[in-house]
């Protein structure tokens, strides 16, 4: 497998301590996100695409010893402004091992890719999205949000062209989007990149292009042993709506 990818936003840090519980997988609209015990955090790095701003999730506990009742809250960006509000929370619910329910977005939420934070702690329900758990785990996953009420089948935000091979990759030359491996996407809000990575065996200088012009906007060298791997570039890249871009090596 190869695969390039961008984040668009990095979010408020925060720790937990998985000694007692963590979260051992999350399922959202029918897809599943399993992590096991991270020590406390994890950022799923594959997104969710949302097939209507209602959507299921189901959360699962994971225990090293005993079983606790669990508190689960789950926030999202819903203005795409980058930060968890104390006000975006959109799902709460507590007990034992796995527990399921349904988030209802506000309607007129803006379509397009953002951040879900998904905090489970044990003892009381979790309130402050940037406050770290004693007890518990945090976990991080970008969503594609769908446009309101369309009930699903509308373009998402960020439209990806993933790669077909493990080719090396020749960029450069030529241009014309040969390459070897990457994506283009074309943001319908604004944003900013902040950091380049992907998921590959080797070390490649990795890209972001504006793609009519061939311009090089930025470069990261990325190391990755068949992982997630990325590295923030030396000034963040604001995304002008309608542009398209595209990542490659
Ligand atoms: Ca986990
Ligand atoms: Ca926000």
């Amino acid at each position: 497998m190869l695969t390039l990818a961008s984040t668009v936003s990095a979010y408020c840090p925060v720790s937990g301590n998985s000694e007692y519980e963590y979260i051992n997988a999350i399922t959202v609209d029918g897809a599943g996100y399993p992590s096991g015990d991270n020590g406390g955090f994890y950022s799923h790095p594959s997104p969710a695409t949302l097939s209507d701003i209602s959507f299921d999730v189901a959360l699962e506990a994971g225990y090293p010893s005993g079983q606790y009742s669990e508190w689960w809250a789950i926030w999202v960006d819903l203005d795409q402004s980058g930060t968890f509000e104390t006000s975006e929370r959109v799902f709460e619910t507590n007990g034992f091992g796995l527990v399921s329910g349904q988030v209802d977005l506000p309607p007129g939420t803006p379509e397009g890719q953002t951040g879900m934070r998904v905090v489970m702690q044990y003892g009381a329900s979790p309130s402050d999205p940037c406050a770290n758990v004693n007890w518990g785990e945090i976990e991080d996953l970008t969503v594609v949000i769908p446009q309101s009420g369309s009930g699903g089948g509308t373009p998402p935000g960020v439209v990806e062209m993933p790669w077909q091979s493990n080719a090396p990759g020749t960029p450069g030359t030529g241009m014309a989007w040969d390459y070897g491996m990457g994506y283009h996407f074309t943001p319908n809000t604004t944003g900013r990149v902040t950091a380049l990575g992907g998921f590959f065996d080797g070390t490649k200088l990795v890209r972001l292009y504006e793609r009519t012009t061939e311009t090089i906007l930025g470069e990261v060298m990325v190391s990755a042993s068949n992982t997630w791997s990325y590295v923030d570039l030396p000034q963040p890249i604001d995304l002008t709506p309608g542009t398209t871009y595209t990542v490659a090596v």
